[in-house]
């Protein structure tokens, strides 16, 4: 048996491709739908040093440039999200990294395909783990409680 979820927070993106298609009002049916609650919002184009605070564990690999280059390109909706469970909660929400490969019924599944040639541009970003998600709640949000 699996332990009970806690409560919890989970910084969420959804990525410039998201924003374009005008996907974010989806995204965040989704999350209230699910259960959780919204606990910050904003909208922002990120800067290249966010960015490489928020992925650097990617640094040195072959689509960490292409990914900065795609994640500066226009506005995001950066959330914190909270509730019990959220963070594995809302990774299975947005399916796999892979939009061709994730399941439908996730928001990559249903709402991603195939854009971008060296960096998937998969519509959402949410944090793997609450450590992570304190990490990066602190870098877009440095007045909210982690
Ligand atoms: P996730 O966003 O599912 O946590 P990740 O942390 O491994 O995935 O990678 C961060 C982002 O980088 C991911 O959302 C899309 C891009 N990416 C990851 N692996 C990739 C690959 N092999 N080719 C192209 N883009 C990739
Ligand atoms: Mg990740």
């Amino acid at each position: 048996m699996t332990d009970t979820p806690q409560t919890e927070r989970s910084l969420v993106l959804v990525k410039p491709d998201g924003y374009r298609r005008g996907l974010t009002g989806e995204v965040l049916r989704r999350i209230e739908a699910k259960g959780y609650t919204l606990v910050a919002l904003s909208v922002l184009t990120p800067t290249r040093e966010q960015l490489a605070a928020h992925y650097a564990e990617h640094e040195g690999k072959p689509f960490y440039q292409p990914l900065l280059e795609f994640m500066s390109s226009g506005p995001v909706t950066a959330v914190v999200v909270e509730g019990h469970g959220c963070v594995p909660g809302f990774r299975s929400l947005a399916g796999a990294t892979d939009p061709t490969a994730a399941a439908a019924g996730t928001i990559r599944g249903d709402l991603g395909r195939d854009w971008g040639e060296k960096v998937q541009q998969n519509i959402v970003h949410g944090s793997d783990s609450p450590e992570s998600a304190a990490r990066e709640i602190a870098i877009w949000f440095p007045d909210v409680t982690p």
